[in-house]
């Protein structure tokens, strides 16, 4: 492959001052992005263990890697591993190190490197040079394939800005000092003709996807309060990617979203209602899956999305029982819970897959109220479905109210908001036992009586 541009029907990754705006990427042409490429890129993949890491991790890590490039549309041909007390400022991995490298790519005829950690940008300059190929860090990787799977106007926005966010800093260094690549991971990026003009160009554009976003997590905003209002609990699908989250919202509310063996597949979150088993309603949200390092301008940069995984009530932790690195994928999903502030959210661990793995007793004891399911063949998803109805009942109060015989409209609110076990009409109205959350049970203190809080241990003097 060489830079012919002109007349091979691609676009010129160099040119993004052209006013044609396809899908994003669009500052590097191939709009389509690389699954669809004429060629599939050899990759040397590179991992260095630090001292609070172990070569196991790094290992895993390079695995994940592995799929991620995969999945981008580029193959694995090689792997080096380095143990460094620090990163070296200038390129990641030592000089001799990086001399290891260029000779491994020329042994297998690489034409790009893939760190798994990310680079900065004089690292990214200073690597190309001295290899004389794209050198490009796990982050890159992973935009790219957001960038492929984007279809909804938010998904699409979202990962533009990412996108933009880390391609800004890299504007100098990613202008070729070698010009016999062209297209592929990373190289979308814009060349150094009128690097400031371009510069401007980009803020100019961050600062409109900021805004447009802006306006559409209002329009969720809207539509997340008019969700609250109904006091509908709301319970999110979390986890690793491809663990089948979605599998799992279409068996349960014939969502009939994407569900494919494919990294990523899910980025839009979509909301369905579910009616459990005891009549009530819940808003079951499908999100999008996680991995190790997820690059913190994707994750801020899906914000809006993310919000409804800290706003739920209970998260399912979808986990595929048939991977190869459980408990790894579980604490990767967990350290991301933890970086958008949704640790605290109660969760439910959900194993998955067992018609391929049934052998997931260790996981459960290891995790104790988990449900073990196939979204394939169903098996285990009533379980599930009890699971969520305990769960949520756990978390609300039983109490006892008292509305006079004039105030229908209080009694209507008790059955909207709360799950009602029985009404006994009195001498000063009807005395109505429900299970109320704490937000509705605020709301209609002033019909709270006797005890307003009822010990679920203890029957009488009710039953
Ligand atoms: N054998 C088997 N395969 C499953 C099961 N559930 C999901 N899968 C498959 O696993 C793959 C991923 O499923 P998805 O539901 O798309 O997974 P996801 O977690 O939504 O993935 P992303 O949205 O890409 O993060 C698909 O090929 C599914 O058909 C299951 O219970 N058994
Ligand atoms: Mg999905």
């Amino acid at each position: 492959m060489g830079d012919d541009y002109e007349g091979s029907g691609k676009v010129n990754p160099n040119d993004f001052t052209s006013d044609h705006r396809g899908a994003f990427g669009e500052y590097g042409g191939e709009s389509s992005g690389l699954i669809d490429r004429t060629f599939r890129e050899r990759i040397v993949l590179v991992g260095v263990t630090m001292p609070d890491g172990s070569a196991e991790e790094t290992d895993a890590s390079l695995d994940e890697l592995a799929l991620l490039v995969d999945t981008a549309g580029a193959d694995e041909v090689g792997r080096i591993h380095q143990r460094r007390q620090s990163p070296d400022p200038a390129t990641f991995v030592g000089k001799g190190k990086a001399q290891e490298i260029k000779d491994m790519s020329l042994a297998t005829d690489s034409d790009t490197v893939v760190f798994d950690d990310e680079l900065s940008p004089a690292q990214q300059g200073n690597l190309e040079k001295l290899l004389g190929r794209s050198a490009l860090d796990r982050t890159a990787v992973i935009l790219d394939i957001f960038a492929q799977n984007a279809s909804s106007t938010e998904g699409k926005a979202q990962v533009e800005l990412a996108q933009l966010k880390y391609r800004l800093p890299r504007l100098r260094s990613s202008a070729r000092t070698f010009s016999q690549q062209g297209g592929g991971i990373g190289t979308r990026g814009p060349g150094e003709t009128q690097l400031e003009v371009d510069r401007r160009r980009l803020v100019r554009r961050v600062h409109k996807l900021e805004d447009d976003l802006r306006k559409l997590a209002k329009n969720r905003d809207v539509q997340s309060k008019a969700r609250k209002r109904t006091s509908n609990r709301r319970v999110a699908l979390v986890g690793y990617t491809n663990a089948g989250k979605s599998s799992v919202l279409n068996r349960l509310t014939d969502a009939g979203v994407l569900a494919e063996d494919r990294l990523f597949a899910t980025l839009d979150a979509t909301t369905r209602k579910l009616s459990m088993p005891g009549g009530e309603m819940i808003f079951l949200t499908d999100t999008v899956g996680f991995v190790r390092k997820l690059p913190t301008q994707l994750v801020e940069a899906f914000k809006s999305t993310l919000d409804v995984v800290i706003d739920a009530d209970l998260l399912l932790h979808v986990v595929d029982a048939s991977a190869p690195d459980i408990q790894g994928n579980i604490d990767a999903v967990r350290r991301t819970l933890q970086a958008i502030g949704a640790n605290d959210v109660p969760e439910v661990m959900v194993f998955n897959k067992i018609d391929i793995e049934p052998d997931v007793a260790g996981m459960q004891l290891r995790y104790p109220g988990s449900v073990a399911v196939s979204a394939h063949s169903g098996a285990g998803i009533d379980t599930l479905l009890e699971a969520i109805g305990d769960r949520l009942r756990s978390m609300t109060e039983l109490v006892e109210l008292t509305v006079p015989y004039d105030r229908g409209d209080v009694l209507a609110k008790i059955h909207r908001e709360g799950q009602v076990l029985t009404e006994v009409a009195g001498e000063n109205g009807i005395t109505v036992r429900a299970r109320l959350d704490p937000d509705s049970k605020g709301r209609l203190a002033d019909w709270l009586s006797g005890p307003d809080t009822v010990p679920e241990a203890v029957p009488e003097p009710w039953e």
